[in-house]
């Protein structure tokens, strides 16, 4: 099923003339209304008439969050503020968030872009979309709540947290569709399980998960232990917000970027070089129809690499492999580069493990220490002190051949560690403390 059978099904050919006429509009917006564009392009020595094909793209300068921070809050709008209907920040970990602003039309793209991802996750008009991404600054509750109406659904706009009505509306009111983290989702899962209600009495069929890494371990685990099919969607707040990205239900592999809307390219994280299509990287994304924050070659920093190869679903927007994580999330310890996603990889792969961890790093003395807090299910977690040993020791082996660091091993009781309600909070740096 697609939503907008004419541009999801678009010939290459057509994608690409379509992307450069609205990327050399878009240039030629932002130089005329942005002064940073104006002085960023100066700076590079290119004007936008020298853009004449795609390929043109790579030769213009990168944009960076901390562009986004030094024109705080409203420097990079291409329109005056009574043309801004809307306004979102992202959740910046520190100092000052990042701001958005959108127009009319803005808000409808959006609204058509997060329908036409619903339809690919394989929701339709006939669904009840229980939404618990949270609602205000953060993109994903308005996000997801406008492309579900656009779509026709029943929205059930619940944001996030209450856990236990959460469940109680989820059973009353029919719930077919979930959307929110896949960290919430084994949360509600767990609770779930806890209070004894059984998944037939519900009718959730599909997740519709993001705004987090995930692994392909813990979508099994998410499928299993809510019965449902779960959908991985990208977006950032930067250049929209959920639904720049989705999977189809068809082939639930890789994310198909909505390419009439968005230029994507993967760099070399490092020398900023472009890369081929499969190569690993850091995604940077390019708007080609936003009017209120435009942004060129935005250095997204999350890690992926494009999938070229015609999908089974007809869809010809090429596909984003799911992230591995945040080129800004990778850790440095005691030299050696460490993603939390590979330490994840390990951890899935022991039998007993629960899919809930935390890695703290500390530095004693001019060491740098890394501890892998893991849970164990309650099974494992009776087994006798050798048993439970042997699995410690095994887990941090694997680590030590995969990374080549030593870490320290720390199994504990189920639902020790933190649950969150939105984005999962898996490191725990001190160093910087
Ligand atoms: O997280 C928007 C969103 C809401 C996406 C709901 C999907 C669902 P921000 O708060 O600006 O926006 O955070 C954006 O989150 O750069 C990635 O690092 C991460 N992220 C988002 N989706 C995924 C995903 C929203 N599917 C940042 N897989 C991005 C991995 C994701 N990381």
């Amino acid at each position: 099923m697609l939503w907008n059978d004419e541009f999801e099904t678009l010939p290459r050919e057509a994608i690409e003339a379509l992307q450069l006429k609205r990327l050399q509009q878009t240039l030629a917006r932002v130089c005329a209304t942005v002064p940073f564009y104006k002085q960023h392009f100066a700076n590079a020595g290119i004007t936008p008439g020298m853009v004449r094909t795609l390929d043109d793209l790579r030769r213009l300068p990168f944009t960076l969050k901390q562009d986004m921070r030094d024109n705080y809050p409203y420097g990079l709008f291409a329109v005056p503020l009574d043309q801004i209907v809307r306004i979102h920040a992202s959740s910046g970990t520190t100092g000052k968030p990042t701001v958005v602003g959108y127009t009319k039309r803005d808000i409808d793209n959006w609204a058509e872009l997060m329908a036409r991802s619903f339809v690919a996750a394989g929701a339709t008009r006939g669904d009840v979309i229980h939404n618990a991404y949270g609602y205000g600054l953060f993109t994903g509750g308005l996000g997801a709540h406008y492309g579900a109406e656009r779509l026709g659904a029943s929205v059930i706009p619940m944001s996030g947290g209450n856990t236990q009505k959460q469940m109680m509306i989820m059973q009353d009111f029919g719930s077919s569709v979930i959307t929110c983290t896949p960290s919430y989702s084994l949360y509600l899962a767990e609770a779930l399980k806890e209070s004894g209600i059984e998944l037939s009495s519900l009718k959730l069929r599909i997740g519709i998960l993001g705004a987090e890494p995930w692994s392909e371990e813990i979508r099994v685990e998410i499928e299993r232990s809510l019965g449902i099919k779960a959908i991985d969607i990208y977006g950032l707040s930067e250049i929209m917000g959920p639904g720049v990205a989705i999977e189809c239900i068809e082939a639930q592999h890789g994310l198909h970027i909505w390419e009439d809307h968005f230029i994507p390219e993967i760099i070399d994280p490092e020398s900023g070089e472009v890369l081929q299509d499969g190569d690993r990287g850091e995604l940077v994304i390019t708007t080609i129809t936003k009017e209120g924050i435009p942004l060129i070659r935005y250095r997204t920093r999350d890690i992926t690499r494009i999938i070229a190869e015609p999908c089974i679903c007809g869809r010809t927007h090429r596909r984003l492999e799911r992230m591995s994580g945040r080129s800004d999330d990778m850790l440095i310890i005691r030299g050696v580069n460490v993603f939390p996603s590979q330490i994840e990889s390990v951890l899935f792969s022991m039998d007993g493990v629960e899919p809930h961890y935390q890695l703290i790093v500390d530095r004693e003395g001019t060491l740098d220490t890394l501890e892998v807090q893991v849970e164990v299910n309650e099974e494992t977690f009776s087994d006798e002190i050798r048993k439970l040993q042997q699995l410690s020791q095994s887990i941090s082996r694997s680590i030590k051949d995969l990374l080549g660091i030593t870490c320290k091993v720390r199994l504990v009781e189920p639902k020790t560690i933190a649950r969150s309600e939105g984005k999962a909070k898996r490191v725990i740096d001190r160093r910087q403390q």
